[in-house]
């Protein structure tokens, strides 16, 4: 598919970042939700974030950050911004409330789907200020422990390249 993330554990190759999540939850026996009822809603909400959030922001931050200035396609950025906006707004309905977006008592493989690009710094139409459920629910995330943001996680910061 020609996409990262890519997986490779022993002999299993593994790509999408779903699959990736239902790997590591069916394998750890952790993150993955209890009952039936609350694995359902961990994968709608992992489905909707690939579909939705991640993906959108993703792109946003890509034509708003690393394509030269002036090749960046206004209109594409402000349309893509309107659906990432309402996008957020669902998560901050999802967080008020409660700490985790799914399942019973604590984080999942959610809350982990959806998170990762909220950390990014470089502007990609999403402000923490804005949307302060979700800002609480990122923080908490970060106090998880091991937790590491995907600049320190990952060499290589790529405004520094761009
Ligand atoms: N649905 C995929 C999306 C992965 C994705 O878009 N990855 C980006 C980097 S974060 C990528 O590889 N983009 C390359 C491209 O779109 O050509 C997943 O969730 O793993």
């Amino acid at each position: 598919m020609g996409e990262c993330p890519v997986l490779v554990d022993g002999d299993e190759v593994l790509t999408q970042s779903g699959n990736i999540l239902y790997h590591i939850a069916e394998k750890t026996g952790q993150l993955g939700g209890a009952s039936t009822a609350e694995q359902k809603e961990i994968w709608r909400w992992v489905l909707w974030d690939n579909h939705k959030l991640s993906s959108q922001a993703g792109m946003l931050r890509f034509l708003m950050n690393f394509l030269p200035a002036d090749k960046r396609p206004a209109e594409v950025i402000a349309f893509t911004q309107g659906r990432v906006k309402a996008a957020y707004a669902v998560l901050e309905a999802q967080l008020t409330g409660r700490d985790w977006l799914a399942g019973g008592e604590g984080v999942t493989v959610a809350d982990l789907s959806c998170c990762s690009y909220l950390y990014y710094p470089e502007p990609f139409g999403f402000s923490r200020a804005d949307w302060p459920h979700v800002d609480r629910w990122l923080d908490r995330i970060a106090a998880l422990p091991g937790w590491k943001h995907p600049y320190d996680l990952m060499p290589g910061n790529p405004s520094d390249r761009a």
